[in-house]
Parts: structure tokens; C-alpha cells; sequence
């Protein structure tokens, strides 16, 4: 008999959401960065553990929202929840934000699967108090300790979440890993980069969107993709002196795109202004992927 079902995956901003959704279907499927709020809609990861095909819905973090643009990031969240047949809250046990994680457990009656994430970076007696703690929060159904990145803890979750997935047929074929589009992937990649070479607000005021894929009979793909910023002041930072900001994000967005399509990429990026994209088109274009 085969089983499948949804699990939204749940936790504050830079818990590891996005890093153990990748570890759960052993490709990077969803961007990582050390910066809060890089995920901003939901993806998802599939898994297959024996019988059970596990689809994964990696969320936005969830945090007091008071922007336009926030609050929708934090809906996807509580969505993406509501829709689910299984329920993780990832706690970064090195800002565990304990009152948050309270309050989101009282809410869910449904019972939530609590990870304490990152523990490779505390002391067990630290760690020891957090799970206590966590223990007495309402309707937790189950506690793991374990460290996405490194994998530890990992398995046995997949184990757990497999032998709670109703049954019912595979909605997915089985060597697929997303539900992402390839071009909207494709921008995501160059998301993380700037995420990953630009600091304090830009990353935030961007947008990334593949404008063309060509594929060409000797095996490569041309991506254009034009990254959108809010400012004409913004323009400039992505560039970078000379343009070699934007540089050093194509070059290093084109080395992840040819290492994961396992083909030769040219990655063409150009910059536009466009001051009101996050009004305008924000939930369009931005939850646009996949869902
Ligand atoms: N040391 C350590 N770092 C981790 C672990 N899990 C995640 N990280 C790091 O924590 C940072 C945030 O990880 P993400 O996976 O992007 O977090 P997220 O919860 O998806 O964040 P948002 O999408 O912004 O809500 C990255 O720098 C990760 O490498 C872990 O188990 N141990
Ligand atoms: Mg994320």
C-alpha cells in the first residue's frame, strides 16, 4: 500500500527550515543563506522513505509581520500549514525564541512534530534545559534533536514521517524532487547569490526573474534573467564598482546552476529599476513559484 501526504515545515526566520528540507530529499532544492527571511513562498521538496512518498512545504519564517510584503510572506506560512497532514516547528536552539514557539504550539491543535535544530552548535546540558521546556508546550506530538546541516538526527525523523503519512497513491513520479519550475529555480539560485554577496537591505528589495532558457543542440542552456530592484541607488550596489558585484553573483550563480543541470550554462543577468514591483505585482510574481 502506498502513502503520501503533505508536511509543512514551520519555525522563525533562519531557523535551518530551508537546509533540512534539502536534507530530507538529499538535493538542494530551496535557497539557504544566514540572512533572515530568505525563503519567501513556499517550495516544495518530495522524499521517498520505503512506501511513503513525502512531499515537503518549505515556508517562509514565521515572525510579527507589520510590512504588506511580510504579512504575505507569514500567510504562505500559516497556509501552507493548514493544508497539511503533518505539522514540523524548527526551533534554532541557539535562538530558541521559546514565547514564539509556545504560542504557535497552543494554536495548533493538530499536534506538531517539534525539531530542535543546530545542535551541533550547543552544550547538551543547554540543550537538555530547551527540550524540557519544549516538553511542556501543548499539543507536541514528538521531539527530535538534530543539526540539518550536518544530517545528525536527520533519518530518524524521515523514518518518523513516514509511518505517519496517511495512505493514499503517490501524487508525485518518483524521480521528481520539486514542484518548482526550471526557469523559477533558476532564479532562485541567483536570489541566494545576492542574498549571499550583498548586504543590509538589498537582498530584500529584489527580485529575480528568468526572462529566457534556450537550449542548444551541443547540450547548453542560456538563462537571461533580470534582477529587479526597487531604487535606482540599488542599481548601482548590485553592479558594484566596475560591474563586478553583478559579476561575482552570475559567476557564481552559473557554477551552482551547471553543477546541479550537470550542462553548461551561460547566465545572462541585467538590472531594472522598477520602484513599485512590491506593490504591484508582490504575490503574483513572488508566490508565482509552484504553488
Ligand atoms: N551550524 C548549523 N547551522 C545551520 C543548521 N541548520 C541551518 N543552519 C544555518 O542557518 C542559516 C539559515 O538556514 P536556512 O535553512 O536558510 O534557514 P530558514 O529557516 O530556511 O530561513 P528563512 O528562509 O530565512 O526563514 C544558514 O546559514 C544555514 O547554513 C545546523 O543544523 N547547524
Ligand atoms: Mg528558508
Amino acid at each position: 500500500m502506498e502513502k503520501c501526504g503533505f508536511i509543512a515545515i514551520l519555525g522563525a526566520p533562519n531557523a535551518g527550515k530551508s537546509t533540512l528540507v534539502n536534507q530530507l530529499v538529499g538535493q538542494k532544492v530551496s535557497i539557504v543563506s544566514p540572512k533572515v527571511q530568505t525563503t519567501r513562498s513556499r517550495i516544495m521538496g518530495i522524499a521517498i522513505h520505503e512506501n511513503a512518498q513525502l512531499v515537503l512545504v518549505d515556508t517562509p519564517g514565521i515572525f510579527e509581520a507589520k510590512k504588506k510584503l511580510d504579512k504575505a510572506m507569514v500567510k504562505e506560512a500559516f497556509d501552507a500549514s493548514a493544508e497539511s497532514d503533518a505539522h514540523v516547528l524548527v526551533i534554532d536552539v541557539t535562538h530558541p525564541k521559546l514565547p514564539l514557539a509556545q504560542k504557535l504550539c497552543e494554536q495548533h491543535k493538530k499536534g506538531l512534530i517539534i525539531c530542535l535544530n543546530k545542535i551541533d552548535l550547543i552544550e547538551k546540558d543547554q540543550l537538555l534545559k530547551i527540550a524540557t521546556t519544549v516538553h511542556g508546550f501543548e499539543n507536541v506530538s514528538h521531539i527530535f534533536m538534530i543539526s540539518a546541516l550536518l544530517a545528525d538526527g536527520v533519518s530518524d525523523l524521515t523514518k518518523h514521517l513516514a509511518s505517519i503519512m496517511p495512505n493514499g497513491p503517490w501524487l508525485y513520479p518518483e524521480d521528481q524532487i520539486t514542484n518548482i519550475p526550471m526557469r523559477s529555480w533558476a532564479a532562485e539560485v541567483t536570489r541566494e547569490q545576492i542574498f549571499l554577496q550583498l548586504h543590509q537591505e538589498i537582498p530584500y528589495n529584489i527580485f529575480v526573474e528568468s526572462e529566457s532558457w534556450e537550449e542548444y543542440d551541443n547540450g547548453s542552456v542560456k538563462i537571461s534573467q533580470a534582477i529587479v530592484v526597487a531604487r535606482d541607488n540599488h542599481k548601482g550596489i548590485v553592479l558594484g564598482k566596475g560591474g563586478q558585484t553583478l559579476k561575482k553573483i552570475g559567476q557564481e550563480a552559473r557554477l551552482e546552476l551547471e553543477n546541479q543541470l550537470e550542462r553548461r550554462v551561460h547566465l545572462k543577468l541585467f538590472v531594472k529599476v522598477e520602484e513599485d514591483w512590491q506593490e504591484r505585482s508582490w504575490a503574483l510574481r513572488a508566490f508565482g513559484i509552484g504553488v
